[in-house]
């Protein structure tokens, strides 16, 4: 896909879903502009520093694209450690007990039929230009936050959506860091990822670890969770998965060990489970 700015009609579809602008405190930039500017490096894949200055600021531009990814990842205040190193937290008595996020609560029929809608929109477009999307769970998954049903927490509710989609347009982010949160609410792991993998349904694979399965969890280093890492990227390697595998979230190093050590750290861990499953797999 090559990058073009947003048509007028385009524009006048998106622009009734963002966020009102605020009556008092510094306006906020330009909105058409800065959505062109980050369509602009996500198509291009250019560095943020080389957006055009046409669409305003890029650190503007990437504040604003990180919070929209991080809008729907709930955790809570406290930070907790694993090996010391700072990591997410999440405790659900904490979580529960936030009021409503959009003022009422809303049932999980509502949900699926919005769903339903964005699907019967988007998949023929989605069919038509060749774009794969992918469906990451809720995080953390429960049934619902904030009054909001959150409609991926399950291995089942994967699904209903890819039967509501009724396309291999719609794949999804094997996350298993939200697919460990759930523990038996999801489902065990393993069959879920072999599942997933031979059905060619998987876009990305999240790598991630926790502590425990839910209510409570922290999140930690790749080799310090409940789950032997290994086991997973065993089942990739065993069902001929072809596409990415991403870190997810990683505990943070000491700032003295130098920004990104702790992102080095693990993806050097997983460069050894692949090379370890690899060897394993095809060996004689
Ligand atoms: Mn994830």
């Amino acid at each position: 896909m090559r990058f073009r700015e947003l048509t007028d009609e385009e524009w006048a579809r998106i622009r009734p879903h963002l966020p009102p602008t605020a009556k008092t405190g510094r306006p906020r930039a330009d909105d058409r502009g800065t959505l062109n500017g980050i369509l602009y490096v996500l198509l291009s894949g250019c560095r943020w520093m080389d957006m055009p200055a046409v669409y305003g600021s890029h650190k503007t531009a990437w504040r604003r694209l990180k919070q929209w990814e991080q809008a729907g990842v709930w955790s809570s205040k406290e930070q907790s450690q694993s090996r010391q190193a700072a990591a997410r937290r999440v405790e659900m008595d904490e979580l529960n007990a936030r009021p409503f996020t959009h003022g009422r609560e809303y049932s999980e029929e509502e949900v699926w039929d919005n769903f339903t809608y964005f699907m019967r929109e988007i998949i023929p477009v989605a069919e038509e230009t060749d774009v794969h999307l992918a469906l990451h769970p809720n995080d953390p998954p429960v049934p619902i936050l904030g009054g909001v049903p959150c409609l991926v927490h399950s291995f089942d509710s994967y699904k209903r959506a890819f039967e509501i989609a009724g396309s291999p347009a719609l794949g999804m982010e094997f996350c298993t860091g939200c697919w460990l949160e759930g523990g038996n609410l999801f489902g065990d792991i393993e069959a879920g990822l072999r599942w997933c993998s031979e059905q060619k349904r998987i876009c990305l694979v999240h790598f991630r670890n926790v502590s425990a399965p839910l209510p409570n969890f922290t999140e930690t280093f790749l080799d310090n969770g409940y789950k032997d890492m290994y086991r997973l990227m065993k089942i990739l390697v065993e069902t001929d998965y072809d596409g990415t595998v991403t870190l997810d979230h990683t505990p943070a190093f000491v700032q003295s060990a130098g920004r990104g050590s702790g992102t080095a750290y693990a993806i050097g861990y997983m460069r050894a489970l692949l090379e370890r499953a690899e060897a394993e797999c095809f060996r004689g």
